[in-house]
């Protein structure tokens, strides 16, 4: 139903939202990202299981911007984390697809506000780390994990650096057979790097640890740093003050794509956005001259 474009769906997940919210709150919020291949799927069904074998009860949720191009290797998951999905104490879901970004980002925020209601203590949102859902996933979330490997290239490195700045922990994975030396090397050069980002006002210090997902290394490592990581923000009232920061950012998210799908639906507006959209791909018209334009059409209508 929250996944549901249907008017009457949507009226009723807004009921359940605002009945839901005295159960919500109480878990741990995890997003995982990492380039494709990376060891992402084999993470989360080796540390999932971890997990559950300590007696947690945990939900996993994709994000997956690149669904529409390669069918989603996301949503192929399911069969690949094989022994998490049939953990009595895991439940893991794909996003939907063919929806933008935005759309499909707030449906997993709600989707995650549903586990959590439900009594799923950690809640795993993964990512494909292309682009633009990282942002969108640090923001839903309370701690951030980055799975990078040891031999990548200078220049995706470079191209991390965003990335590397929004996370609370780099896991280098596929740290096992002839890549355990490169992986603790890389581990010290990473956390050197990570000195040099400007200190976070969770006065949490990022850390670089080493792990096998294949061979179930690291495992209780990362879940003590990120114990500790809860610990320390809980304490300092980051962990509360972030969650607070984080629902109205996602206030702010709900206007902007609410007024954008009532603008495009517009029936002028719909009837004049090619023409101008031609015009501005030939450089006959300014591009902020043809969105004013469409802008007076629809605010027209509005007030008239
Ligand atoms: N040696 C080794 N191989 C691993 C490890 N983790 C994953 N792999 C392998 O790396 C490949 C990719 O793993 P996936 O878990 O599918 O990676 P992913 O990040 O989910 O990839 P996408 O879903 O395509 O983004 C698979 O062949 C895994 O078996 C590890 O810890 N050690
Ligand atoms: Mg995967």
């Amino acid at each position: 139903m929250f996944e549901s474009s249907l008017e009457e769906d949507k009226i009723l997940a807004e009921k359940v939202l605002s009945g839901i919210m005295p159960h919500i709150g109480n878990s741990l919020r995890i997003g995982i990202t990492g380039v494709p291949g990376v060891g992402k799927s084999t993470f989360i069904e080796s540390f999932g299981k971890y997990l559950t074998s300590l007696g947690k009860r945990i939900a996993v949720l994709a994000i997956d911007p690149s669904s529409q191009k390669t069918k989603g290797s996301i949503l192929g998951d399911k069969t690949r984390m094989e022994a998490l999905a049939h953990d009595p104490l895991a439940y893991i879901r794909p996003s939907a697809t063919g929806a933008t970004l935005g759309g499909v980002s707030n449906k997993t925020r709600e989707v995650m506000l549903l586990c959590e209601a439900a009594g799923f203590e950690i809640i795993i949102i993964e990512t494909v780390g292309v682009g633009q859902s990282e942002t969108a996933v640090k923001s839903m979330v309370d701690f951030f994990l980055l799975l990078m490997l040891s031999g990548a290239g200078d220049e995706l490195q470079g191209m991390k650096k965003g990335i590397m700045e929004m996370a609370d922990l780099i896991v280098i994975n596929k740290a096992d057979g002839d890549n355990k030396l490169a992986s603790k090397k890389a581990q010290k050069e990473y956390q050197n790097a990570l000195h040099l980002f400007p200190p976070s006002d969770s006065e949490w210090q990022p850390r670089v640890t080493t792990c096998s997902a294949i061979e179930k290394e690291g495992l209780k490592e990362i879940w003590d740093l990120i114990e500790g990581f809860k610990h320390t923000t809980k304490k300092n009232r980051y962990f509360q003050t972030n969650r607070q920061r984080q629902n109205l950012h996602w206030m702010q998210e709900v206007i902007k794509q609410e007024l954008e799908a009532h603008f495009l639906r517009h029936p002028q507006v719909s009837a004049n956005l090619p023409e101008l959209e031609r015009q501005v791909l030939a450089g006959d018209i300014p591009a902020t001259n043809a969105a004013k334009a469409l802008l007076s059409i629809y605010k027209g209508e509005q007030e008239g």
